[in-house]
């Protein structure tokens, strides 16, 4: 197990010394502003619990393992008021599912399927509070997240196709990151693992998963986590936890989707070459086979192999 590395830098040291690195960090002693310090379920309850303000979409899970590939999931409508005072809590009274349901909130945009979510713009009773590390111009910043969890609850392994600051506000909580390189090690769907259960992972399932290599730490009030875009992230909430994130575009304009308001859809030009792909496995589909299947998907995984080393 690798520890993320921790320091106390200002915005220019870290954009010369660590950015190009491409390796996560744990940002201590920015100048986040006083939400740290604000930010208790009371004042939030008393900032957001407003009649007029707009209900919550959250996920709530009787599992401490979220699973999206699987949704062991519901999402349902709370007000803000309402969820606040669940998520602060190890067992309910009122509930949908079951007396130890937990709750995550990942704000989403005004019109969610199309914007993305803007903290700033969405959440003004509270904005004033927080100093979001802008580390990059403002034509650069794609999002920015408000994230809100019960304790005990754990968020599935996943990529993010942007770089991302997560500031951690209230609670405690632990980030294990896998590099992208261990992606063949991870049982991926999509963008998320399969391996939900990181700390004991079922072995005969999922062999592979032994050799991906751990970086983790733990984040305390007022601490910031850069998370390099692909980096798989998996975060464990010890506590009532309220953190929010900010996503920025570091390449091109041309590698994001524009149609893309969680910051997670692929590059247009990977999504291109996935449909290629599907259709060259319905061709193989075709073969006479299972013996002839595994033998030319074989020899299509050569000629990845030859053209791009995959790295180890
Ligand atoms: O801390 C959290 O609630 C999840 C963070 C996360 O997944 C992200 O920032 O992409």
């Amino acid at each position: 197990m690798n520890k993320v590395q921790v320091t106390e830098c200002s915005k220019e040291n870290f954009l010369s010394c660590f950015y190009a690195s491409r390796e996560p960090y744990v940002l201590k002693g920015l100048d986040i502003g006083p939400a740290p310090d604000l930010w208790t379920g009371e004042y939030l309850m008393d900032k957001l619990g407003q009649d007029d303000k707009e209900p919550v979409r959250v996920h709530v899970c009787p599992h401490r393992h979220m699973d999206f590939i699987n949704k062991n999931f519901l999402y349902r409508t709370l007000p803000f008021k309402d969820f606040i005072k669940r998520a602060q809590l190890n067992r309910q009274t009122e509930f949908f599912i079951s007396s130890d349901e937990r709750y995550y909130l990942r704000a989403l945009g005004g019109d969610p399927r199309k914007e993305p979510a803007d903290f700033i713009r969405q959440y003004p009773e509270l904005a004033g509070d927080l100093k979001l590390p802008m580390f990059f111009g403002p034509e650069k910043v794609f999002s920015s997240v408000l994230r809100i969890s019960s304790p005990d609850a754990q968020l599935w392994t996943h990529y993010d196709v942007m770089d991302n600051f997560l500031v951690q506000i209230k609670g405690k909580k632990r980030v294990v990151l896998f590099h992208p390189r261990d992606a063949l090690n991870l049982y991926l769907v999509g963008d998320k693992s399969s391996v939900l259960d990181i700390d004991a992972p079922d072995l005969t399932k999922y062999p592979l998963f032994d050799k991906a290599e751990r970086y983790e730490c733990y984040l305390y009030p007022g601490d910031v986590l850069f998370i390099p875009s692909l980096w798989f992230h998996n975060v464990l909430m010890y506590d009532f936890s309220v953190a929010v994130n900010v996503f920025w575009k570091h390449l091109e304009a041309q590698f994001y989707d524009a149609k893309d308001p969680y910051g997670n859809k692929d590059p247009p030009q990977v999504q291109r070459a996935l449909q290629t792909l599907d259709r060259a496995m319905k061709h193989l589909e075709e073969l006479p086979n299972d013996f002839y299947k595994d033998f030319y998907a074989k020899c299509m995984i050569n000629r990845l192999q030859s053209k791009f080393i995959l790295q180890q």
